[in-house]
Formats: structure tokens, C-alpha cells, sequence
């Protein structure tokens, strides 16, 4: 079946192209510091926003015009696998990303739920071999479901945080049957409304634990992704327990996961934690977790989750600029966590709206790329920084000074010259990087 039969392949036709379904900017093949664009940037198309999403918001109904509605739910969900890997192939899009609940329907019972993933896991297996496209991560969908209303792993109620455990387990299973390089947890009910009945420390521990108990059966059954945590700040809970990349690193930490978990981090989550992009990236970089991303923005006059597509220059260079630092985002991905506006409902928006995605990264990737070889931040951050290279600095970095040296040292150079950042003519240069 052909759901897109007005949509060629995708291709690159560079900048002077009026076509609006070609790639003015990504070029797959393009070497940029010496590899391919492909291979930086390593896209992920998300089945959630992309396959099921219908559009409605509070206060209105389902707008999005979608061509595989079948009869039942197992026909839609069976649909969905040709429709989403006929969309990834012709936008040339090698990775995807999915939760349980995202491909195959619950139905009424925990083992209908787990026959359907499996029927539909055989169809998209068969797909992925077809095409060569790969799972960048799946996970499982902890939050949606009422009996998660008082958490996941976090539950009050044991018998709630065994259904979690078998979620987990069958993603596991699932992500060995498809060769995942990834597994996520964002933790959408791992939080709290009130103290007044929580237990903080004893919902914490057993997060702790359901996540040792995910290494233990991923080393018994021979298949280790590397495990991902995501952060977000609010929404659903008041309290999220990963508020941001620190607090989510501290509790890795703290529980000793460092060698198993890093982060998935994303845009939108980033802001609403009062951060920009670039400084979570930042945190998990310098701690050696940056694990993967969700590409997405928010709005400034919006305070949620609007997962919109990034389309925004200045941000996304600034996300390349922390990715090529880290020398690259793998086994991680850029996965585009993000949804088509309301109004726009049609199916080719879906293109359209990744295709703004790709080139927007495309040209984060080469403003970065050039940033990085003109090395004008890199001079200007060693400049910044040149009194600990030579005098007292140099001695100070070498650990041969105390709290009684640096005092005498002190007494007799207090009037020290302090340097303006002039960040004004920074920004002003920076400005002509953004292409
Ligand atoms: C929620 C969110 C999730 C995770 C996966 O804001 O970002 O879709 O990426 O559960
Ligand atoms: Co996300």
C-alpha cells in the first residue's frame, strides 16, 4: 500500500529550490569535520507524535487527516507499521523511536497487550529488514494508563510496580528482537503532588531498584542497550523526580547506575526547567552522560510542553556546537520529539514539518562545524581563562598552593586588573554564524 502516493524520495536540491519536498540544506552524503551529515546527525522519526497523534486539544477534537484508520484497532495499529516505515524511507530518516503503547493497542488484558506488540513487532522487524532502518530506542509507556495515577516504579501499590517490571521486561525483549541501541525512561508519574502522603525516599529507592532490576535481565538475556533517563521538569507531576540533567545525574549517582545510564535530553524540557538547551547538554556532557536527544522547541509566551518542530538557527547551532564537542551524539540520535501544529492536519505536513527538522539541524551542523574551525569561542574562552596558565594561576592548578599562601599572595596583589567579557561583540560575532 502506498499512503503518500503524491511524495517522491525526498532529496537534497540545495538552497535555490523551490520544491517544498526536498532538502535544501540536509545533504546525507555532505562530508562536514570528516563525516557525513548522515553520520553526525543520526535522525530519528518518533511513532508517538508521528502515527497516533489525532491532533485534539482541550478544547478541540481531532483534526488530523490519517490514512490508515482501519476497521479495528490491531488493523490501524498493522496499517501504522506500513505508513511509518513508508514515511522513514522516503525521508531517508535511518532511525525511529517508539513506546509500547505507540504501536500495538492494550486491549483488555496485560497478555493481550503483550500478544499484540509481539504481532505487530514480527511486521516491523520484517520492515526494518526490508529497509535497513533501526531502532534508535523504544520504551515503555508508564503514564498514560489510570493505574499509573499515583507513578510507575514510584507506585504506593506493589502490584502496580509489577506491571511496570513487565513492561520493562517485555521492552527489553522487544529491543533485543530489534536490535535497539537505546532504552529510555522518562519517568512521566515518577513524582509527586503532596508530601502529605509521600514517602520521597522510599518512592526514589525503588526507582533505583526497577532500574537495577532492567541491567540484571538485560545482561541475563545477552542484550545490553545503553540506558537512557529523561528528564523534564513538570507536567504531568507538580514534583518530577528528574527535574534536570544535575538532579537526574545526582540520582544516578547517588544509586551507582553510572556505568549503565546516561541522558536523553530535550529541548522543550530543558526550558521548562528554567534552562537553555545548550546548558543541559553542558551538565550531562562534562559528567560523561550525554546519551541522546529529543529535538524539539518550545514557545517563550507558552509555559509547556509544546514539542514543536526546531526550526530555530540560533538554538539548534548551539546544540551542534555541544554535540560536535562530545564528539558526537552515538549510539544516541537526534529523534524529533515533536508534533505538527494543530492546524496543520495534513498527512504531508508530516513531511514538511520533519523536512524543517532535518534542515534546520543541516545548517546547526555546518554553522557549528565552522564555528568550531574559525575556533573564535574556543580563543576567546582560553583567553579568559589565561591567568591560571602562567603566575600563581599555573601554581594554583598545580595543587601547590593552601588557604595561608594565596593570603600572602593576596595581601600584595589585590589590585589585580578585572577584564570586561565585552559579550555584547561576542554576540555580534556569533551572529554571523548563523546561517
Ligand atoms: C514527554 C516525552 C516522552 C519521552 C518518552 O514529554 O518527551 O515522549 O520522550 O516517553
Ligand atoms: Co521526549
Amino acid at each position: 500500500m502506498n499512503y503518500y502516493p503524491n511524495i517522491e524520495k525526498i532529496k537534497f536540491e540545495g538552497t535555490e529550490s523551490k520544491n517544498p519536498f526536498a532538502f535544501r540544506h540536509y545533504n546525507p552524503e555532505e562530508v562536514v569535520l570528516g563525516k557525513t551529515m548522515k553520520e553526525h546527525l543520526r535522525f530519528a522519526v518518533c511513532y508517538w507524535h508521528t502515527m497516533t497523534q489525532d491532533g485534539s486539544d482541550p478544547f478541540g477534537n481531532a483534526v488530523n487527516k490519517r490514512p490508515w484508520f482501519g476497521k479495528t484497532a490491531m488493523d490501524t495499529a498493522r496499517n501504522r507499521v506500513e505508513a511509518f516505515f513508508e514515511l522513514l524511507e522516503k525521508l531517508g530518516a535511518e532511525y525511529f523511536c517508539f513506546h509500547d503503547v505507540d504501536i500495538a493497542p492494550e486491549g483488555n488484558s496485560l497478555e493481550e497487550f503483550f500478544q499484540n506488540i509481539d504481532e505487530i513487532t514480527d511486521l516491523i522487524k520484517q520492515k526494518m529488514d526490508e529497509t535497513g532502518i533501526k531502532l534508535l530506542w523504544n520504551t515503555a509507556n508508564m503514564f498514560s494508563n489510570p493505574r499509573f495515577v499515583s507513578g510507575a516504579a514510584s507506585t504506593n501499590q506493589a502490584e502496580v510496580f509489577a506491571i511496570a517490571a513487565a513492561q520493562v521486561k517485555k521492552g527489553l525483549d522487544v529491543s533485543k528482537k530489534l536490535g535497539g541501541a537505546n532504552y529510555v525512561f522518562w519517568g512521566g508519574r515518577e513524582g509527586y503532588e503532596t508530601l502529605l502522603n509521600t514517602d520521597m525516599k522510599f518512592e526514589q529507592d525503588n526507582i533505583a531498584r526497577l532500574f537495577k532490576m532492567a541491567v540484571n535481565y538485560s545482561e541475563k538475556i545477552g542484550h545490553k542497550p545503553q540506558f537512557l533517563i529523561e528528564p523534564k521538569p513538570m507536567e504531568p507531576s507538580k514534583h518530577q523526580y528528574d527535574f534536570d540533567a544535575a538532579t537526574t545525574l545526582q540520582f544516578i549517582q547517588k544509586y551507582g547506575l553510572e556505568n549503565d545510564f546516561k541522558l536523553n535530553l530535550e529541548a522543550n524540557h530543558a526550558t521548562l526547567a528554567g534552562h537553555t538547551f545548550e546548558h543541559e547538554l553542558t551538565v550531562a556532557r562534562i559528567n560523561g552522560a550525554l546519551g541522546s536527544i529529543d529535538a524539539n522547541q518550545g514557545d517563550v509566551l507558552l509555559g509547556w510542553d509544546t514539542d514543536e518542530f526546531p526550526t530555530n538557527i540560533y538554538d539548534v547551532t548551539l546544540t551542534m556546537r555541544e554535540i560536535l564537542e562530545n564528539g558526537g551524539i552515538a549510539p544516541g540520535g537526534i529523534n524529533f520529539d515533536a508534533k505538527v501544529r494543530r492546524s496543520a492536519f495534513d498527512v504531508e505536513d508530516l513531511f514538511l514539518a520533519h523536512i524543517a527538522g532535518m534542515d534546520t539541524f543541516a545548517r546547526g551542523l555546518k554553522n557549528a562545524a565552522k564555528l568550531k574551525q574559525d575556533g573564535f569561542l574556543e580563543e576567546l574562552i582560553a583567553e579568559r581563562y589565561a591567568s591560571f596558565q602562567t603566575g600563581i594561576g599555573a601554581s594554583i592548578l598545580a595543587d601547590q598552593e593552601d588557604l595561608e599562601s594565596l593570603s600572602t599572595f593576596a595581601l600584595e596583589h589585590e589590585d589585580a586588573e578585572v577584564k570586561s567579557s565585552h559579550i555584547e561583540y561576542v554576540k555580534n560575532v556569533l551572529n554571523d554564524y548563523m546561517k
